[in-house]
């Protein structure tokens, strides 16, 4: 009984007419009527995408019915909304996840089989959109499938990039990149509202004048304006009539030509206006963590926050309410720094356009926005430089000088002139070039600023933000990360979903924290066996499609040992391919060594221009075609790197995990969200006390977790003591075999240049401690091959990570963010068959 999760429906849905109805006549039927009057097809010559297409208006039409219902109450109500604000939604397939949350996955499954089709065959043939990067991005989209599920009013704003994160091949063991043309076959789930489009100025100057009445005005003169149009789509919540809007702005040209300048016969330039026009929302950032300072990002990030709130307070005014109680209608998240250009915006909006005096606007400002803070990482806290950036916004380089004079003015009495602390509170950064901090005007415009995990939230109070933090306590709290168990667990893993509801009800996928009450079969040795047994299904699953994709074999009975993410070095990849070749040279060594059959998952992207990071992908095929290869290693090792990592890939890996790879230095990863989703999943973490592994291990107990490696604090005190990474190099006879294989082109046909970066790197800075932590982590993965040869006692670890994982569902995040920050209550939505 698979997806039983969708057999029960919410109980207000009456509507049975053929756009409407649930059942599966009524689906089939407008399956096939969209074959005919939306593809213009019929049954005989359509193809697998007019059938896709056909499902996927099917779907839409029962979106919309809610959808409607949902705006019409919100706006009539006039109740609060929280609006999110981020530069990217990593959101994954539509289809599968909304015939969840609909409550119909088994009536689709019957209507398209009885059409003689394999549903399977049309939810593979979704293109995802992946308009983000990693974290973040997926963090956003989970935020906005438990808004959904919360029957909480939201609207998600972002960029309808054209173009999303590249897609990653692996050829001759480097990654090679290509263009994410997703919406090449055109997006049947969002729909294009040509009518809402706002204008954004770019560029030029500022004149400054006094009007009639004796007040100084600004008028900025732009050198560029572009129209943002809004392409809207439902976000569904799991079985609530709640619909929410995920609006996405794409840039045009205000008019498509420069008549002026065609009628001249100047084509290039009427031309060239309107590519330049499009270009903002063409292409996402490939880049993770690190940003460097490009015009055209700091245009995307302006782009969508100005049409963002243009829109908002669009929707405000046209409730009859007054500029002035705009925070009353809003609460405003910025999602990491991105779009915290919002806070000068706003201003600019309140004083420039809707004339409010400098305080009124600065307060209803400041009681609008909060800002979440992603990342401890120094080199990825947002700086503009500040020529650049008065280049492309004239007028919000001085709001951001007013801003700053008088929140200084304010500061320096509290700190007593003390002028470190002025420098580093100020949002103008001084240097031999002048440079503006994001994460500093955020915190200054927004009336709360939290962090993602607890320990990361307490090293934001510190570290980076210390003065920030002495000067506002109170703004400050901590919101774990949290991941949706609808995509995450019933999409992903539909076998160990009935097999979990089977024994406890439904009731989990809204209440996460009931699976506690799987504690009590933990012990259980048939419900050991079912669980395993469904483990080695997807594990079966997994193994196929690794084969498939990169043609090597492996064993399902073997350990899994899944390591996926972005590459990073601060993620220490490279930490775990020294374990594999430990391990490799064990068995070399001694070829009848009895040791644990392991396979040794990794995926995914690295940015583009991070050279370091696409070394440790060669580094990890190049370890692997040696590895795999070997006859002595007889099949006892397998080294797989699964390319293109992205939402749908994660679907398969997660559930086929044995071992969840979680080894950042510690302090460096904020939260981390799939180390939850692994362990949601049955897998078992092998990581350091670093992000929300803390509290995995605090939720899942010591004994469910293998811990290893320094802490933060040990990482902190070793680096101001000098760290020297030659002498655990020289100290640990393994590890130096291993970097001197590396370095002598043992992996690498003998070619001993292409990772001397790497190993130089390693030897003489180890900016992330890999050698430090590297016989801790050897020890610790030996306990963990151990502990797997101990069937039983695995199984029950597995269980009991599923069964403690209940407050890592971003439903417990979400509404933490309600009830703590955002202040906005859930508004059930009705259908009654009017709309
Ligand atoms: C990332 C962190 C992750 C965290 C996600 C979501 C950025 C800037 N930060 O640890 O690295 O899980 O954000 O909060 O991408």
């Amino acid at each position: 009984n698979e997806h039983a999760a969708s057999s029960q429906r919410p109980s207000e849905v009456l509507d049975e007419d053929a756009r409407t109805g649930l059942s599966v006549e009524a689906l089939k039927k407008a399956i096939l009527n969209n074959l005919f009057y939306v593809q213009g097809k019929y049954p005989e010559i359509a193809t697998r995408n007019d059938y896709y297409m056909s499902l996927a208006y099917a779907v839409r039409d029962r979106l919309l019915q809610r959808w409607v219902a949902s705006v019409k109450q919100y706006l009539e109500g006039r109740h609060r909304i929280v609006s999110y604000l981020s530069a990217e939604y990593l959101l994954g397939p539509h289809l599968a996840n909304n015939l969840i949350n609909l409550g119909i996955f088994k009536e689709v499954e019957q209507a398209t089989q009885e059409l003689g089709i394999n549903l399977q065959w049309l939810l593979d043939k979704e293109v995802e959109p992946g308009l983000g990067n990693g974290g973040l991005g997926r963090l956003a989209a989970c935020y906005m499938d438990s808004l959904a599920a919360l029957e909480v009013p939201a609207i998600g704003y972002g960029i309808r990039y054209q173009f999303g994160i590249f897609e990653q091949e692996i050829r001759d063991g480097w990654q090679v990149e290509d263009t994410d043309n997703w919406l090449r076959r055109g997006n049947p789930w969002e729909i294009a509202r040509r009518e809402l489009n706002y204008e954004v100025k770019l560029g030029g100057y500022v004149q400054h004048y006094m009007d009639r009445d004796g007040k100084f005005r600004s008028n900025w003169i732009p050198e560029l304006t572009v129209k943002g149009v809004a392409y809207d789509t439902p976000i569904v919540g799991y079985k609530v009539n709640t619909t929410n809007t995920l609006r996405l702005w794409k840039s045009e040209a205000p008019k498509s030509f420069d008549f002026q300048s065609f009628n001249s016969g100047d084509y290039n330039n009427a031309v060239n206006q309107k590519i330049i026009c499009e270009n903002i929302s063409k292409v996402l950032y490939p880049n993770d963590e690190t940003l460097s300072g490009k015009i055209l990002r700091l245009q995307q990030q302006y782009f969508f926050v100005s049409c963002s709130l243009q829109d908002m307070i669009g929707i405000h005014l046209r409730q009859g309410e007054k500029i002035e109680d705009f925070n009353v209608t809003f609460a405003v998240q910025l999602n990491d720094t991105h779009p915290a250009i919002a806070i000068a915006e706003m201003m600019r909006l309140l004083v420039d356009e809707y004339d409010l005096e400098w305080v009124d606007a600065w307060r209803v400002t400041t009681r609008s926005f909060a800002y979440t803070n992603h990342t401890l990482l120094p080199e990825a806290l947002e700086t503009w430089d500040l020529e650049l950036f008065g280049s492309v916004l004239p007028r919000h380089l001085e709001l951001i000088y007013e801003i700053n004079r008088r929140f200084l003015d304010e500061v320096t009495i509290k700190v007593y002139g003390n002028h470190n602390k002025i420098n580093s509170l100020s949002i103008i950064g001084e240097g031999p070039r002048k440079y503006i901090k994001m994460a500093n005007l955020a915190c200054a415009g927004s009336f709360a600023i939290n962090g993602v995990a607890a320990l990361h939230t307490e090293l934001l109070k510190s570290t980076v933000l210390k003065d920030w933090y002495a000067l506002y306590p109170e703004k400050f709290s901590n919101k774990t990360n949290g991941v949706t168990p609808r995509r995450w667990l019933v999409l992903s893993n539909p076998k160990l979903t009935s097999l979990i509801s089977g024994k406890i009800g439904e009731s989990w996928i809204k209440h996460l924290e009931e699976l506690k009450r799987l504690e009590a079969f933990a012990d259980d040795p048939e419900f050991q066996k079912a669980w395993m047994d469904v483990k080695y299904e997807m594990k079966k699953t997994l193994a196929k499609k690794i084969l498939n994709r990169t043609g090597i074999k492996v064993n399902p009975d073997s350990l899994f040992d899944v390591h996926v993410k972005r590459i990073h070095e601060y993620k220490r990849q490279h930490l775990n391919i020294l374990h594999v070749i430990a391990l490799y040279n064990r068995i070399k060594k001694n070829p009848s060594l009895e040791i644990v059959p392991r396979t040794f998952i990794f995926a995914g992207k690295a940015a583009p221009g991070y050279r370091m990071a696409k070394l440790i992908i060669k580094l990890i095929n190049s370890v692997g075609e040696i590895v795999n290869n070997d006859p002595d290693v007889m099949d006892r090792l397998k080294v797989v790197f699964f390319p293109n990592y992205n939402v749908s890939n994660a679907q398969v890996i997660y559930p086929a995990a044995d071992l969840s790879v979680q080894i950042s230095t510690a302090g460096k990863e904020a939260s981390g969200t799939g180390n939850m989703k692994l362990s949601m999943n049955g897998a078992i973490t092998i990581g350091t006390l670093d992000g929300a592994n803390v509290e995995i291990r605090e939720a899942v107990g010591e004994e469910n977790f293998f811990l290893f490696g320094l802490t933060a604090e040990e990482v902190a005190k070793k680096k101001n003591e000098g760290y020297n990474p030659y002498s655990y190099y020289l100290e640990n006879e393994e590890l130096k075999l291993a970097i001197d294989q590396i370095a002598s082109g043992y992996f690498s046909h003998l070619d001993d240049k292409i990772f001397k970066d790497l190993v130089d790197n390693l030897l003489y800075h180890d900016p992330f401690l890999v050698l430090a932590d590297f016989a801790s982590y050897v020890a610790s993965q030996e306990q963990a091959a151990e502990a797997f040869k101990d069937k039983k006692s695995w199984a029950k670890m597995s269980i009991l990570n599923t069964a403690r994982m209940g407050k890592f569902s971003s439903d417990r995040s979400i509404r933490e963010y309600c009830d703590e920050i955002w202040k906005v209550k859930s508004v059930p939505v009705h259908l009654n068959g009017k709309y």
